[in-house]
């Protein structure tokens, strides 16, 4: 046994590393690939000259567009420079963390019967104060859930949970909100439903209905403000984002042939570009499929994470600003489209530094502004996308 065992050991050692080998050479030519891609997306003779200095925020509302950011509390009340290009770029403020369940420091809920809405005050304030609309994010999401859910909601009570914390939250900002990411994220065909949902703990506790009855909640609790379907993973060219296409649209109509009050989808648009090819056309006409039901679109989360990017920031810039201008100029030819929101102003309060940060470790370039908060080519991109829109 022992010769024999030495030798099926060996052997499994050979065929081991011949195997690792052939991965190696599938890798590097992957590799190869992916580099030869990433430079087809770069054009050096690609210029994006925007007219004028007039901010992103004038620049929008003249097509009767909105444009906005995400930010954090914790960014906003302590960076004055952030805060002032804030006021001066934007038109819509969303908080990114504070009217999530469970997110940042001090979160909305702290325990199964409290609220603490100070953040969440905070930022509706500084809206108002600086003459910024204000979003809801979010209300059913199946991530930032408080560490009490798991061992306090059931089935008996998730009805009740539900209703509960939108009616407080929702009542509590009731005509100060422009509109409200009423359910997030609900679809991953990943789950291999044949309805394509997310087995989120809300589908657990409630079955498929809780969409419907999230919406309808929603709707008597504020009767004034647009009620949004909030998802990712729409945008490319791709087998697994026209499956995520279809099955959104399966939602939207589902819901709408049932009466559930929504008003809007909000397409996320994280944008990676190198691996994903892009289709103008596809994106257009799944934006008319989406507005052929009665409702708008809001581009809600929009950034360009620039991991397989070159460091190059003269050649990554041109890249990712390429990638904004041609995303946003199909998007906004369909006139149901109302609003972009970047998931962040300034290159310095990206989520993508923590979440998806470069492999050589250079600070991440996904956003309009960079760190000093200076104009750069993806401003200018957007920029031309709305001095280009049709006007709504
Ligand atoms: O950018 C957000 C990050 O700071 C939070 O840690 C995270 C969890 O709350 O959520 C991020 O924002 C997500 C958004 O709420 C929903 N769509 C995807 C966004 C990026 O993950």
């Amino acid at each position: 046994m022992g010769n024999n065992w030495l030798l099926s050991r060996r052997r499994i050692f050979k065929l081991g590393l011949g195997a690792l080998t052939g991965i190696g050479a599938v890798v590097a030519a992957k590799n190869i690939y992916w580099s030869q891609q990433i430079q087809a997306l770069d054009n050096p003779n690609r210029t994006f000259i925007a007219s004028g200095k007039v901010s992103l925020k004038e620049r929008a509302a003249a097509k009767g567009l909105i444009y906005g950011t995400a930010v954090r509390y914790p960014d906003l009340s302590l960076d004055v420079k952030l805060a002032a290009s804030v006021a001066l770029e934007c038109g819509m403020l969303v908080p990114e963390w504070e009217l999530k369940w469970f997110a940042g420091k001090q979160p909305l809920r702290p325990s199964p019967d409290s609220f603490d809405f100070q953040m969440g005050d905070w930022m509706v304030n500084y809206a108002k104060t600086h003459d910024l609309l204000f979003r809801g994010h979010t209300l059913v999401w199946h991530e930032s859930l408080p560490p009490w859910f798991r061992n306090t909601v059931n089935r008996q009570n998730a009805r009740e949970f539900l209703a509960q914390h939108i009616k407080t939250v929702m009542q509590h900002y009731a005509g100060k909100i422009h509109s409200w990411d009423v359910v997030n994220e609900a679809i991953n065909l990943g789950d291999n439903r044949s309805d394509g949902l997310r087995t989120t703990p809300w589908l657990k506790l409630l079955g498929t209905d809780y969409i419907d009855l999230a919406f309808r909640l929603a709707a008597e609790s504020d009767p004034q403000t647009l009620l949004v379907y909030n998802d990712f993973g729409l945008d490319y060219d791709t087998p697994q984002d026209e499956a995520k296409r279809i099955a959104v649209l399966k939602l939207l109509e589902k819901l709408k042939s049932k009466g559930t009050p929504i008003h809007a989808l909000g397409i996320q648009a994280h944008l990676l570009p190198g691996k994903n090819k892009f289709n103008q056309e596809k994106l257009r006409r799944f934006l008319r499929d989406v507005a052929s039901l009665g409702l708008k679109i809001m581009i809600t989360e929009m950034d360009v994470a620039d991991k397989d990017l070159p460091v190059d920031i003269k050649i990554r810039d041109r890249i990712i600003a390429g990638v904004y201008e041609d995303y946003l100029s199909a998007a906004l030819d369909e006139k149901a489209v109302i609003a972009v929101i970047t998931w962040g102003l300034s290159d310095r309060n990206s989520w993508l530094s923590e979440f998806q940060p470069r492999d050589d470790h250079a600070p991440v370039r996904p956003l309009p502004l960079d760190a000093q908060m200076q104009r750069k080519l993806v401003w200018n991109a957007i920029a031309r996308a709305f001095d280009h829109a049709p006007k709504r």
